[in-house]
């Protein structure tokens, strides 16, 4: 305990200098990049082994990476029945109000139908659908979110999705059983079908479908999880296959405070999320240097104090992280832009105004009584969300991830006479007449 060395995070100051957006961008404090070595190579002759020889390979790999033998790969109902049993009343009624609060936004968000006469007669619809089948993938490692299942499986039935599958490890230590918080999360929330089956082999299966004896897991339209390395290159792989959800990399924080934010407040959340990982990022963005050294006396305080502390450290002190000074909270809002964080959270004065600001990041919490933590567990908000930068051109998981839309025509026969030339000129025009021609067999009346 004496000899911690309280973490101090790097400052890069910015104030007085002028970027573009693009030089801003390559500016911003990253992670190096993430060692892929040879799994590609592995994941994919797992896939084409899953594919060939089912099951028996799939026991194969549990054997080989989880230790343990397994019989059955799916989860028996009974079990089932009895995880919700396993956990403290306390923690089944946190995640019933988590399940609760996230259920009520998912079905605020569910994107409606809307439809447009562009012209008389001429009618179009752009209906929202659900997926028929989902597959949720839950890590098993040493992080099991229990959080995590909720957000990937209750914008999955907010959108009416009629069947969802969850693959898990199985768990030497739960008998080849996967982690039992897992088992009673998916229970409360109606998930009766779990297979015990990680990684790799675990997205295989899902895309492609699976028999085991009796058991039969049909392939699923769309795979969402977090995962390691290996869950990623298997989702890059399969993307096409299925629809996938977006690789959640490892957890991002950016604050961006004026003179006015509480440091303590600034410090307890930087540290939070530096928790989850030693490469997670922890960025803070102010115009004020004062501030700043308040957070760094706050966050050396505090982390001092903090069971992962070593952890903490670790990830405040990585390249990822960091202090970066500006000259305005326009400067600041800038620079939030180009870092396009996971999480943002906005502490200063009218910080919804500064919020409204924000084009890229995966969820913005706005004012000093909505930390990211409330988020990660039962703000309502999902937790799934863009890391890395990619919030740029992604969004967090919602109700329309597991959506699409089915575009819908009706024209009556005078509004095609209307429009009829001028396709016929289109058809033409690309050399592909047949088109014309389908439009003059009604529009010319020759029918013959
Ligand atoms: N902050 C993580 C989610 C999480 N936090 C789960 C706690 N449990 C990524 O948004
Ligand atoms: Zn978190």
């Amino acid at each position: 305990a004496e000899n911690y060395r309280a973490p101090r995070l790097s400052t890069l100051d910015l104030r007085g200098t002028h970027h573009t957006y693009a030089e801003l961008r390559s500016l911003m404090p990253r992670q190096n990049s993430e060692y892929v070595g040879n799994a590609q190579q592995a994941v994919d002759e797992i896939i084409a082994s899953v594919r060939e020889r089912g099951a028996d390979y799939v026991k194969e790999l549990s054997q080989r990476f989880d230790g343990v033998e397994q019989g059955a790969l799916r989860v028996p109902p009974e079990v089932m029945k009895d995880a919700v049993d396993s956990i403290s009343p306390e923690l089944k009624a946190a995640l019933e109000v988590s399940i609760e609060r996230n259920r009520a936004f998912a079905a605020a968000q569910k994107p409606g139908e809307t439809s447009i006469e562009v012209a008389p007669g001429a009618h179009l619809i752009n209906r929202w659908t659900p997926v028929r089948r989902v597959g949720v993938y839950v890590p098993g490692g040493l992080a099991v979110y229990p959080s995590s299942v909720i957000m990937n499986t209750v914008p999955a039935q907010a959108a009416g999705v009629e069947s969802i599958v969850l693959c898990t490890p199985p768990q030497k230590e739960f008998g080849g059983l996967p982690h039992p918080t897992i088992l009673a999360a998916a229970s409360i929330l109606g998930i009766d079908e779990v297979w015990a089956i990680g990684g790799a082999q675990a997205l295989a299966s899902m895309a492609y479908g699976l028999t085991d004896d009796a058991d039969i897991l049909e392939p699923v339209d769309t795979i969402t999880g977090p995962g390691n390395i290996f869950v990623a290159l298997a989702k890059r792989a399969l993307q096409g296959v299925v629809g996938v959800d977006g690789e959640a990399g490892t957890t991002e924080i950016a604050v961006i405070a004026d003179s006015s934010a509480n440091p303590d407040f600034v410090a307890a959340d930087l540290i939070s999320q530096a928790e989850h990982d030693p490469h997670a990022g922890s960025v803070f963005i102010t115009d004020s240097p004062e501030l700043a050294e308040k957070v760094q006396e706050a966050i050396a305080r505090r982390a001092s104090a903090t069971k992962h502390r070593d952890r903490v450290k670790e990830a405040l002190e990585g390249p990822q992280s960091g202090i970066i000074l500006t000259d305005s909270l326009q400067h600041s809002v800038d620079v939030a832009n180009a870092y396009a964080p996971e999480h943002l959270e906005v502490h200063t004065e009218s910080a919804s105004a500064v919020a409204a600001q924000i084009r890229n990041a995966g969820a913005i919490f706005i004012g000093p009584y909505s930390p990211v933590s409330l988020g990660d567990y039962a703000a309502g908000s999902n937790h799934v969300l863009p890391t890395g930068g990619t919030a740029v051109f992604a969004s967090g998981l919602n109700t329309s991830t597991f959506m699409k839309v089915v575009q819908l025509i009706e024209y009556s026969q005078d509004a095609l006479a209307t429009i009829g030339d001028h396709i016929v000129t289109l058809s033409t025009d690309e050399d592909l007449p047949a088109h014309g021609e389908a439009i003059t067999a009604r529009t010319r009346g020759n029918n013959a």
